[in-house]
């Protein structure tokens, strides 16, 4: 029997996947406005009235008020071997955020001026007691550090960056999970009205959700991530926070989370839910194991454009190879 099945998105052509940007930041310059962040949206009249945003903007975090807290001390643990980091307007101009649109070149100018305050997170499930965590909780309630990761999509690009975050584990042992659970569920934000990619793909099962073993999310790798380039996120990058998961395919790494759930049971994924011949609930990074349409030996940097070999874990096979027994999908 044939499958009858859409096509990833990142396989249409840009021209027919991305509405007009100028006309949503206006729509998101008078949301802002309405939320009263008169401040905020001052400076992005001016970029909105000549229609075109530049470098500024792009570069721009979109969570002003705790620039105090950044840079963050850079961990010495974790570098990059005799890999360059990848140049900051290249990573910021180069997204995977579908709520947005799929042209990845456009991701930065549709997220511009998105309101990320306040924001809130839902903590739900297998916990001692349900919270909800607002900014202050994510920025300032644990220490922040910096990272230099490797991040590998699944499509073969690859970069290197510098996160500021906090250890994922610290989220989790403050969201008190009872004994019980051994998954946790990321939600990101949904808003049809503001994000116009939930509209524009009405087929996709918004919002995007994704999850991981406890034991994963635990692992020292696996960070929260609040700023990335020594400043708060950028919109295009998943503001004000998400998950970074290095060693597994990115799409694991969800952005603008609004929920965190603790379950019992492996709970669905966006893209394992939608194409599971596909996409695995585990997703690790792993040169042997061929999506069913392309290799994943090689890899491209998005900044050099060097191709090289892909690594098993993305590289990090010292900090998470204990997690598995080889054959997780
Ligand atoms: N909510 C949400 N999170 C997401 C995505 C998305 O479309 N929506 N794309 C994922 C994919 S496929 C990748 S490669 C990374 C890209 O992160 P970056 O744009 O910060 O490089 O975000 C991941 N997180
Ligand atoms: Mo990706």
């Amino acid at each position: 029997m044939a499958n009858i099945r859409i096509p990833p998105s990142w396989q249409i052509a840009a021209s027919e996947a991305t509405p007009e940007p100028a006309f949503w930041n206006r729509r998101r310059l008078i949301q802002a406005l309405g939320l009263g962040a008169i401040a905020a949206a001052v400076p992005r009249l001016a970029a909105d009235k000549g229609g075109k945003l530049g470098e500024k903007e792009m570069l721009a975090p979109a969570l002003g008020r705790f620039g105090r807290h950044f840079p963050a001390r850079r961990s010495a643990a974790y570098d990059l071997g005799k890999l360059e980091l990848t140049p900051e307007r290249v990573a910021a101009r180069y997204n995977n955020f579908y709520e947005f649109t799929t042209n990845k070149e456009k991701v930065w100018e549709m997220a511009y001026g998105y309101p990320v305050d306040p924001w809130k997170v839902k903590v739900k499930g297998l916990v001692a007691k349900p919270k909800t965590l607002g900014l202050d909780d994510l920025l300032t309630g644990f220490p922040l550090e910096e990272r230099l990761y490797r991040f590998r999509c699944v499509e073969r690009w690859s970069m290197q960056v510098p996160w500021t975050g906090f250890p994922l584990a610290k989220l989790i042992d403050a969201c008190e999970p009872l004994g019980s659970a051994k998954y946790v569920r990321f939600v990101s934000v949904q808003d049809p009205k503001g994000l116009p990619g939930q509209k524009t793909q009405g087929w996709y099962p918004w919002p995007y959700f994704e999850g991981l073993r406890l034991d994963e999310a635990r692992n020292e790798m696996a960070l929260a991530a609040v700023g990335i380039y020594g400043h708060a996120l950028p919109m295009q990058h998943g503001a004000p926070w998400r998950v970074v998961t290095p060693w597994k395919y990115g799409y694991k790494s969800a952005k603008s989370i609004v929920e965190i759930e603790f379950t019992d049971k492996e709970p669905g994924t966006f893209w394992n839910d939608l194409y599971p011949s596909e996409y695995g609930f585990y997703s690790n990074v792993d040169p042997g194991k061929p999506h069913p349409r392309w290799s994943q030996r090689m890899e491209q940097d998005i900044g050099t454009g060097e191709n090289r070999e892909t690594l098993l874990y993305n590289g990090y096979a010292a900090q998470v190879g204990k997690l598995y027994r080889g054959d997780e999908v």
